[in-house]
């Protein structure tokens, strides 16, 4: 095993723009599929509490949570943060709350529908599909903030929730200037590397 472990899965977003900084860092990494994380068995999650992916495992401890380990990652192996995971105006830091949060609102209608309630019809999904609508309107407003000839956190942040509104059927209408984004950032080939299963369907 290498000295880094990653739990996640491959679909999964909060783990892709981890598994994006980790490859573009250069860094050797195994990673372990922790399967479907609608489980309820804490031991899957690196004993995390929250029961959620992903986890990192290092220098034996289990970091949790994308951002915390992302940031630590920086600490450790790129003091000069050069894909400006720290990067702190007030602009960055909410382009980066409002893709987590739509990244949470996929997960909230994902995994309803998995465990069996069906989110049509009822309110605070309903909700969350207002989310991710309102959310890819405020994102396409800003899609020149996004340089995708030279990615950094937030293209990898972008295409961790891109691909997978994508793969699960959950993009609201059709956004040009986002989708192009889209095109270019998987044109390189350590973006295209981390691409979730069933992609390929909707490309
Ligand atoms: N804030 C967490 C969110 C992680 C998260 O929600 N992960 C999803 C998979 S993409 C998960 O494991 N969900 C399981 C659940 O909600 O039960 C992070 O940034 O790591």
């Amino acid at each position: 095993m290498a000295e880094l472990v990653l739990l996640g899965t491959e679909r999964s977003h909060f783990t892709r723009k981890v598994r994006l900084l980790m490859d573009h860092l250069g860094l050797d990494y195994d990673m372990v599929d922790i399967g479907n994380v609608a489980e309820a068995d804490q031991s899957l999650f690196g004993e995390n509490p929250l029961m959620v992916v992903p986890v990192l495992r290092a220098a034996g401890r289990d970091l949790y949570d994308s951002d915390n380990i992302a940031r630590w990652l920086v600490g450790r192996y790129d003091p000069d943060d050069r894909f400006c995971v720290l990067a702190s105006t007030v602009d960055a830091m909410n382009l980066h709350a409002v893709m987590n949060g739509m990244m949470s609102a996929e997960v909230k209608l994902v995994l309803s529908a998995r465990t069996g309630l069906e989110p049509a019809g009822v309110p605070y999904f309903e909700k969350a599909r207002e989310v991710l609508a309102a959310g890819m309107t405020w994102l396409a407003s800003r899609a020149d903030a996004f340089t995708p000839a030279k990615p950094g956190w937030k293209e990898f942040h972008f295409i961790s929730l891109w691909d997978h509104m994508t793969v699960c059927d959950l993009v609201p209408g059709n956004w040009p200037d986002l989708e192009a984004l889209a095109e270019t950032l998987r044109g390189h080939e350590l973006i295209a590397r981390s691409a979730p299963p069933g992609l390929e369907a909707h490309c």
